[in-house]
């Protein structure tokens, strides 16, 4: 196995699929952002939805990581609500999602629709075109994604991001009814908008169920479940595959084992050899390192990295990930010091 020479790309794909290769591949969730004085030069003066429509600013910062922080996979500089204005919702960034108008009624859901993403948000596809024009030659995959139905409807009904989302989950006692109707819809949407980023070259993809983790396993199975085992159904993952991560989630792992995605991300709270006897060999593993340990010496995130990586070898397959997104004002030298220790020998397979 220590004589495969693989390419970043060859090397990515074949772990999200279990196949072999030389070492576990490193990237970053939020990897472009607020932590890096280039991103913030970039951003600079523009609101975050005009940032992500100017096509050239949006490649310029998906491609930063690569360089500044030597990470080996490129995601698309977007956001997850960066669909949603196209059903007929109106938000802001403050500097997360906020609706004007929270959804809580029947009639508000029926008057979403179900935009054709190419014309209501053609640029995400031309920055995705232009990455992977970029990319090829340096055999750097290009990651797509988009937020699960159940995270983006935590938004919509509750109007903005909150530690326990109570208007949602009342609803869900409440206005069952609605709420399936909802995610239904967003269903479809994070189907079509999954499906175009792949015809426009994301050569995987990502699904981020970021607050999926505050329902119980059998809240999570009727209310999550299905919609990714939908998606995972639906999308082309023979060309490419799909990751999805849901944080705070080792109360639901074997749930999460079972979507039908090809890598589950798994946070920092997941122990990561047990998380590999689980998966039995169904589905690779992303992850884990804490996020906030990229604020402790390089010494120490080398160390806990070949333990990560120790622990994924385990795995059928395994893609080195913090556990949840980069945080802001997480100083540059830890994320490198992340991406280097992934790279190096320590912890590989003899
Ligand atoms: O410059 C700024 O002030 C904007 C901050 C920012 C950025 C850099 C937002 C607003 N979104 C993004 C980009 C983003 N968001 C990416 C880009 C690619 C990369 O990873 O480098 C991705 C993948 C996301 C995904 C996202 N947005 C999630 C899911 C993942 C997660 O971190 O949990 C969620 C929940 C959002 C909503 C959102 N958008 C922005 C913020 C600050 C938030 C979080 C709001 C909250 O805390 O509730």
């Amino acid at each position: 196995m220590a004589q495969l020479q693989l390419d970043p790309t060859e090397r990515f794909l074949r772990a999200a699929r279990g196949e072999p290769v030389d070492r576990a591949p490193v990237w970053l969730m939020r990897q472009a952002g607020r932590y890096l004085a280039e991103y913030r030069a970039v951003r600079d003066g523009l609101s975050f939805l005009d940032f992500c429509r100017d096509v050239e600013k949006s490649v310029e910062v998906s491609l930063q990581p690569l360089e500044l922080v030597g990470s080996e996979a490129v995601i698309v500089f977007s956001d997850i609500f960066v669909p949603v204005p196209g059903m007929g919702v109106e938000l802001d960034f403050a500097p997360g999602p906020v609706v004007a108008d929270p959804i809580r009624s029947a009639a508000q859901v029926d008057r979403l629709v179900v935009p054709d993403l190419r014309e209501s948000v053609p640029y995400v596809f031309e920055i995705l075109r232009t990455l992977r024009a970029e990319l090829e030659g340096l055999r750097i995959p290009l990651l797509g994604f988009a937020g699960a139905p159940f995270t983006l409807a935590a938004y919509l009904v509750e109007g903005r991001g909150s530690r326990d989302f109570a208007q949602l989950r009342r609803m869900m006692r409440e206005a069952p009814d609605i709420l399936r109707a909802l995610l239904a819809k967003l269903t479809e949407l994070v189907v079509a908008h999954l499906e175009a980023q792949v015809e426009a070259g994301a050569q995987a993809v990502q699904l981020f169920d970021t607050w999926a983790g505050l329902l119980t396993p059998s809240e999570y199975r009727e209310w999550v479940l299905p919609a990714h085992r939908e998606i995972a159904a639906k999308l082309p993952r023979a060309q490419a595959p799909l990751i999805l991560y849901v944080k705070g989630s080792s109360h639901l792992l074997d749930l999460t084992l079972e979507s039908g995605a090809d890598v589950v991300s798994v946070d920092w709270r997941v122990d990561l050899a047990d998380a590999a006897r689980r998966a039995a060999g169904r589905v690779s593993l992303q992850g884990n390192l804490d996020p906030g340990l990229l604020f402790a010496p390089p010494e120490l995130i080398a160390e806990r990295v070949g333990e990560i990586k120790a622990a994924g070898r385990a795995a059928r397959g395994h893609i080195l990930n913090l556990g949840h997104g980069v945080l802001p004002g997480t100083p540059v030298e830890g994320v490198r010091a992340f991406t280097q220790a992934a790279r190096s020998a320590a912890g590989d397979a003899p």
